[in-house]
């Protein structure tokens, strides 16, 4: 029989690789988003997938909507709870709707599958900014937890909700805690997809330059479409245990930015320093980056670094994509799709 999966935040980078996945391996896909009008299906349209999946509305912060769900699909054996306020800048405008869409969100979903039917599986994404300020040069799933902003402190309740519906009901409930992946899917608020299309719209002269926060942070960035492998893994398991998935190499800003500029054959040069720091174009003196402190976060996360080794033990899981070629599949792609190019 055709196993069936309920995919929230189905118009999300990850909702996208993920049902891609699933519908390889044969599964049903039923995805929740917020909107009637599929205006938002630009990435299930890029993967050739948009007619494979049954659509429904879901709104987080609804318990009814999520009820509904449950009521009107018996046979889901498998959820993946993608669905969140997903943008940390964000979550210091909107502290209150991100704790409840992103913290009581996955609260409710575990309520509705404990009353429905408690043996379905159910996978929670959490993130790699739970650890915040870091308590640990390399983080594992035995790293304590040291959230910087409201997003992160919403991932730590439903991470830890999701942990006591497992102990507490015997649920199959587990966590993924995934550092950064990005993709030519990711949402151009990001700061790797900012970068790539704001490089590429200068190039075509539709942007004069662009504007970065914190160029010195720096993040363990892996391939979304590497990662989203990794949940269903975690739901094939004997037994309910959380993963850290991510590359265990870290990288600036900065070094991305030189990357994406090394790929598109751009000499430049950083100049100044500070909030004055500028990138110049070395074949026509143009600034290419400037800074705006009003990309500052009011608190940063310096660096994150994973250590995966419990998912590549147990999970016998490896990137198949390093940095570099995560920058060149995101410049290429840009180019690829951008008009005029
Ligand atoms: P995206 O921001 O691309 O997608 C988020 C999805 O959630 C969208 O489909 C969005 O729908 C939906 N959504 C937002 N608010 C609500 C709401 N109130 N009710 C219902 N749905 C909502 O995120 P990613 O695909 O990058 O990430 C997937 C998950 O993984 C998120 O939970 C994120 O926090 C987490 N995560 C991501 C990492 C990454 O590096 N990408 C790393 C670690 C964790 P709409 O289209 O309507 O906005
Ligand atoms: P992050 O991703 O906050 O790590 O959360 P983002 O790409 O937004 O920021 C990464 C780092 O870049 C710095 N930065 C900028 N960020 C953005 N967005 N725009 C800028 O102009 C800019 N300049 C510098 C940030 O300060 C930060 O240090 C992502 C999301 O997908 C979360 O949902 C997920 O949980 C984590 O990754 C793991």
């Amino acid at each position: 029989m055709k196993k069936s999966a309920l995919i929230t935040g189905i118009s999300g980078q990850d909702g996208a690789y993920l049902a891609k996945f699933l519908l390889s391996k044969n599964y049903n896909v039923i995805g929740t988003d917020r909107r009637s009008a599929r205006s938002n299906f630009w990435r299930l349209k890029r993967l050739g997938i948009e007619n494979k999946i049954s659509y429904e509305e879901m709104e987080l912060t609804e318990n009814c909507e999520i009820d509904r769900l449950f009521k009107k699909y018996k046979n889901i054996t498998e959820v993946y709870n993608l669905a969140a306020q997903s943008f940390v800048a964000t979550s210091f405008s909107s502290p209150i709707n991100t704790s409840n869409v992103t913290g009581l969100g996955p609260l409710r979903i575990l309520e509705a599958i404990r009353n429905w039917n408690p043996k379905i599986k159910y996978y929670q994404a959490s993130s790699s900014e739970m650890y915040g300020d870091v308590l640990e040069k390399h983080q594992n799933e035995k790293t304590p937890f040291n959230p910087r902003s409201p997003y992160s402190c919403a991932k730590v309740f439903a991470h830890y909700i999701v942990k006591n519906y497992r102990e507490s009901y015997n649920m199959f409930a587990v966590s993924g805690i995934l550092f950064n992946h990005e993709s030519p899917l990711r949402g151009e608020e990001f700061v790797t997809r900012k970068i790539t299309l704001g490089l590429v719209k200068i190039l075509n002269g539709d942007l004069p330059y662009l504007e970065l926060g914190n160029i010195h942070a720096k993040r363990d960035w892996g391939f979304a479409g590497d990662y989203v492998e990794l949940m269903w893994k975690m739901l094939q398991r004997k037994k309910p245990s959380d993963y850290v998935v991510a590359t265990g190499q870290h990288n600036s800003i900065k070094n991305f930015v030189d990357e994406s500029l090394r790929v598109l054959n751009i000499k430049s040069k950083w100049v100044g320093s500070g909030v004055k720091t500028k990138l110049i174009n070395l074949k026509n003196n143009k600034t290419i980056i400037k800074i705006n402190p009003k990309f500052f976060r009011p608190a940063e996360v310096n660096i994150l670094h994973g250590n995966a080794n419990k998912a590549k033990k147990e999970l016998n899981w490896k990137p198949r994509i390093n940095f570099k070629q995560l920058v060149r599949l995101m410049i290429e792609d840009e180019i690829k799709f951008y008009k005029n190019y």
